[in-house]
């Protein structure tokens, strides 16, 4: 081929432009500063002269022409810049149909440009005005965001006193995270002059969330009337008022309110700070990004549990997660304890956790693909999803019916992989009168408090007085009492 030598040999270039106005000569300066193998081709004579002044390689050419390019090598990587949108797409054209293995950027004049050029090949095209707009609002969010923080930051510099983090009721590593940042960010406003507690209520059932607290060595205290009168300022994680999945009084003043959850507007505290983000999967997200905003050092501790937090609250990164939320956890992984977090996410499994597994696969009834088991009474009650999900995974079972009975009443689990049946639907409507029952498709779970029956001592006994008409609800919804015999496993 002897059109590379019709030009001065100028070796192999590594970047072409064509079309070198405003946004052209941005791109070869950007390009500068890792090669000044770039060819630039324009129609207009001066500039190609003003270009080749500055040092740079250029020629003059109309690239709506395709005749330009036998003169021409054409290099991997092409960038079409021209204002004019034939010319743009006429160029695309010609390099894609003569040069296939050139990766072509080309520049948008409007949104219909923008699809002609990607039906043309090009690998990637741009569309300025857009790529401004993008960047105009990401920019004032970010803004924003970091505004927040600062916020945060300058009200905690001036607080003195104790600060009581409160997170919701049977606190999960999401709220418990969440407590540990805030501290961070308080102690290290306030230069540690604020004493910072972190206050919970309920139990922290299940043994992964167990073995989070011990590992992470998080001392939390139970919220009690004393505790709330010795702080002066009240901070909200995971949840958005009080009295909304805590234990704090209606109407007790809140400070500061970090939060996921979609709610209502009644149900947000009116407080010195809010921050409410449900579009996050997680409330330590929020809390991951104020640490990077503020530049507050992240010790392994918090970032592990912070980690752990998004982690279990996107059920590893499953659910309603967000870029910002991976953003978030980008910005945490190289400052967490890698040992740590295996051991919580692998603990041992407590004996009483143990028990109830076993007295589910003991007592298994499986009917036309049913599985019922009765655990008897227990005190975890973060036990039975555990056997239902164990349990679902034997051979010939579509759904599995867990149910025992703890302090208060009668507790059901169940889980299906039947894409039939809708489990939540399902324990809505046999038990949502008599009781508690809600869920998704294929998990759900019910609780039916015994009231009346509080002062009987053997609880295992009542349970198997009540539970037949208790469980024919469920048969009859889901149809199973029409069908005959009982195949017991
Ligand atoms: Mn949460």
């Amino acid at each position: 081929m002897a059109d590379a030598d019709l030009r001065e040999p100028q070796g192999e270039v590594e970047y072409m432009v064509l079309g070198c106005g405003s946004i052209g000569y941005n791109v070869i300066e950007e390009l500068e500063s890792e090669t000044r193998s770039i060819l630039v081709v324009d129609r207009d004579e001066k500039r190609v002269k003003d270009l080749l002044d500055q040092n740079y390689d250029a020629v003059t050419g109309d690239i709506r022409n395709p005749a330009i390019f036998d003169s021409l090598r054409v290099p991997k990587v092409v960038f079409v810049l021209s204002n004019e949108k034939d010319a743009n797409l006429a160029a695309v054209q010609t390099i894609k149909g003569r040069f296939p293995e050139a990766e072509v950027i080309a520049r948008a004049m409007d949104p219909l440009s923008q699809s002609a050029l990607e039906a043309a090949g090009a690998e990637f095209v741009i569309y300025p005005q857009e790529v401004v707009a993008k960047a105009a609002v990401h920019q004032i969010r970010k803004l924003h965001v970091t505004r927040i923080a600062q916020r945060l930051f300058r009200m905690l510099e001036s607080w003195e006193g104790a600060l009581g983090i409160v997170t919701h009721n049977n606190p999960d590593p999401d709220a418990i995270s969440s407590a540990m940042a805030l501290a961070a960010i308080a102690r290290a406003a306030s230069d540690r002059r604020l004493q910072v507690r972190i206050l919970y209520e309920g139990n922290i059932g299940h043994q992964e969330n167990r073995a989070f607290v011990n590992l992470l060595d998080i001392r939390m205290e139970r919220l009690t009337p004393q505790v709330l009168r010795e702080c002066r300022y009240l901070a909200l994680v995971d949840s958005s008022a009080p009295g909304v999945n805590n234990n704090i009084p209606p109407g007790t003043p809140i400070n500061i309110v970090i939060d996921h959850h979609r709610i209502e507007s009644e149900a947000v505290a009116a407080a010195d700070f809010v921050d409410i983000r449900p579009g996050l999967g997680a409330t330590a997200s929020i809390l991951t990004q104020y640490l990077q905003d503020l530049d507050i050092p992240v010790d392994r501790k918090v970032a592990t549990a912070l980690l752990y937090g998004i982690r279990a609250d996107t059920r590893d990164f499953r659910r309603n997660v967000t870029p910002q939320d991976l953003n978030n956890v980008a910005f945490l992984l190289p400052l967490t304890d890698n040992d740590l977090l295996d051991k919580i996410t692998s603990p041992s499994i407590s004996k009483e956790t143990l028990d109830v597994l076993g007295k589910a696969v003991q007592n298994r009834v499986i009917r036309s693909g049913y599985l019922f088991s009765n655990v008897g009474y227990v005190r975890n009650r973060d036990a039975l999803p555990q056997a239902a999900d164990y349990l679902i995974n034997l051979e010939g079972v579509n759904t599995a019916l867990i149910y025992g009975i703890g302090d208060t009443g009668i507790i059901l689990t169940a889980r299906s992989r039947d894409v039939r049946i809708n489990l939540g639907a399902v324990l809505t409507e046999a038990f949502g009168e008599i009781g508690d029952a809600g869920g998704h498709p294929n998990m759900a779970a019910a609780v039916i408090p015994l009231s009346f029956f509080s002062m009987v001592d053997d609880k295992e006994k009542l349970l198997s007085l009540v539970i037949d008409p208790v469980l024919k609800r469920f048969e009859n919804i889901v149809g199973l009492e029409k069908k005959e015999g009982r195949n017991e496993l």
